[in-house]
């Protein structure tokens, strides 16, 4: 099942990339675009980011760097916020928030980036659960909040469109199971329960009452949001993909030929 939510459909037009063989020219007025792929721990976004292999003329990739954040100098900070996560969790996030603001302002090569998160999943749905949970006192919070709010002021990013990977938080719990990350073999069915509701609140109702700057950023983090189903195995999302990859470009209002 695959829908778009409508309500805030991107009105932006986009000028026409023209794809010739293995080359592509792109009117120099041509905006360039980014596309998020969003959704719960391990929901399937490193597989379904793979599949834009195939349109690598014109999208680069660029997958969360998980590598980085489980060994940092000599120390592994995603092992150490699962093991005791009111000493590390602000640790942690200030080095998501940092690592992934590095990632949006790369100068981007190509006209589509396709990103696997982004610093509004980091500060939407971890930051918030992990203040729900007590894991982050009020000082820590509002100084992430802070540093959130005054980056995006210096440097807005903009996201032309979110795609969820909505998938129920039984399967990611099977599927963290199989891949068996060592750092992650204490995550509960309960923590993938509340991370998936906050994905909910913020891709499908579009809940960002929580948000503290809110009103500096709002209007940097409502780009429309193509639901994608991530319940289904890793075939049919590879079968459906050229049909998800359409409706990218078409919500995009990109035009390939
Ligand atoms: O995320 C890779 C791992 O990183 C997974 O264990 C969740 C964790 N992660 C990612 N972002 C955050 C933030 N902001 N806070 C806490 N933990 C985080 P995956 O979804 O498998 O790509």
């Amino acid at each position: 099942m695959v829908h778009i939510r409508t309500d805030s459909l991107l009105k932006t037009m986009l000028p026409v990339v023209h794809c010739m063989k293995r080359t592509y020219v792109v009117n120099r007025c041509m905006k360039q675009v980014t596309v998020c792929v969003e959704g719960n721990i391990g929901c399937g976004k490193t597989t379904f980011i793979s599949h834009f292999r195939k349109y690598d003329d014109f999208v680069e990739k660029h997958e969360e760097p998980v590598n980085l954040w489980r060994n940092y100098g000599d120390v592994n900070p995603l092992s150490a916020m699962y093991r005791d996560p009111k000493r590390w969790a602000f640790t942690f996030q200030s080095l998501v928030l940092l690592t992934l603001f590095q990632q949006h302002v790369q100068k981007q090569s190509k006209p589509i980036r396709v990103m696997e998160r982004s610093v509004f999943s980091a500060k939407y749905c971890f930051v918030e659960n992990q203040r729900n949970r007590g894991l982050l006192n009020s000082f820590e919070y509002t100084l992430l909040n802070e540093m959130f709010g005054h980056a995006l002021m210096i440097k807005p990013i903009n996201v032309d469109l979110i795609v969820y990977l909505r998938t129920s938080p039984e399967n990611c719990f099977h599927r963290i199971r199989k891949r068996n990350r060592p750092e992650e073999q204490n995550i509960t069915l309960d923590y993938l329960q509340q991370l998936h509701q906050l994905h909910e609140s913020w891709l499908i109702k579009g809940d960002l009452s929580t948000d503290q700057n809110q009103a500096e950023v709002s209007s940097l983090i409502k780009p429309p949001v193509l639901v994608v189903d991530g319940d289904c195995d890793k075939n049919t999302v590879e079968d459906k993909f050229p049909d998800i990859h359409s409706q990218i470009m078409s919500e995009l209002q990109v035009n390939l030929g």
